[in-house]
């Protein structure tokens, strides 16, 4: 087996320096179950602030944003959307996800607790250029949880202007965004006292074998090590080896290696400040509308128009 766009993935981010692989990739089905543990520890603030934010106006992000239809990009399983679900009259609800699964499973389940309103999963990767099924009547695209985040400069501008690209003037776009605070609160977020997150993280190095037919490639020799990077202000998760490493990936034909202490870069988190995420909007091409943030000023959600 090829292992699809892992492989490509793996070609372009293995052998390059640092080595370093797209997030997307930790998500398996126990990646995604250890995210899901991830949003309910007590250092991981995003989901429940980003949560306590969209009860709080859902009522107002509705009632701008006018949508007939709800596009939701990387849906997963939907929980937080449906506080915007119930708030808004729209007919139409298309969750977009990689992982078919998830999203049949959570389609499934919006469509039996909305019966008013049609559900049209897409299968895709939000990255990739989006093409939204034809529909007469306002949009509004979401892209909640902070996921903004895992792109760097260059891809964000792209991912942006792609969005704006494939919206009509007048639809709306939601983005939720992580803000920057203390390091010391953002690395306990990223590396969490019972561990679950360097087990999300070490799990890559299972995806990998297990895909790709990786010979001496084992979970144990890689460590969770998460750093801040104030002049990127951004999260970094890193895989550093305990010991030289040296893989075969039989679907790859490729021999891998890297040295004890050395690391291969997993994810980016970057962390905004609002008039920086507002001047990346505009120069996308939308209108800022506006701005909340939870009680503490942790996380946000900003409407823009297109
Ligand atoms: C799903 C990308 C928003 O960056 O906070 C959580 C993923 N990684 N803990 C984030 C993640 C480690 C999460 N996003």
């Amino acid at each position: 087996m090829s292992g699809g766009g892992l492989a490509g993935d793996a070609l372009a981010g293995l052998w390059a320096s640092p080595p370093s692989l797209p997030a997307r990739w930790f998500y398996d089905e126990r990646g995604s179950r250890l995210f899901d543990e991830i949003t309910r520890l007590p250092e991981y603030y995003p989901t429940r602030r980003e949560t306590e934010i969209l009860r709080a106006h859902a009522a107002e992000i509705a009632r701008l944003a006018a949508a007939e239809t709800v596009v939701e990009l990387g849906a997963g399983m939907s929980t937080k959307t449906r506080i915007l679900l119930d708030a808004c009259a729209a007919r139409h609800f298309v969750p977009v996800d990689v992982s078919g699964v998830v999203l049949a499973e959570a389609a499934a389940a919006i469509a039996r607790d909305y019966p008013h309103t049609t559900v049209e999963p897409v299968v895709a990767d939000f990255a990739e250029p989006p093409s939204f099924p034809g529909r007469s009547g306002a949009r509004l695209v979401l892209f909640l949880g902070g996921t903004i985040g895992n792109f760097d400069d260059a891809q964000r501008a792209t991912f942006l202007a792609r969005q704006r690209a494939a919206l009509a003037p007048g639809d709306h776009f939601l983005l939720g965004a992580d803000l920057v605070k203390a390091p010391s609160r953002l690395l306990a977020a990223y590396d969490d006292s019972v561990g679950v997150t360097a087990e999300f993280n070490r799990n890559l190095i299972e995806v990998l074998r297990a895909t790709l037919d990786a010979e001496g490639l084992y979970v144990d020799d890689f460590q969770h090590a998460v750093r801040w990077d104030p002049e990127r202000h951004r999260i970094e998760m890193w895989l550093r080896a305990r010991r030289d490493v040296t893989a075969r990936f039989h679907a790859l034909g490729r021999d891998w290696k890297l040295p004890a202490g050395d690391g291969m870069l997993t994810e980016i988190s970057v962390k905004f400040r609002v008039p920086d995420l507002h001047a990346e909007l505009v120069t996308a091409g939308f209108a800022p509308v506006r701005t909340w943030t939870d009680a503490a000023g942790d996380f946000s959600l900003t409407l823009a128009r297109a």
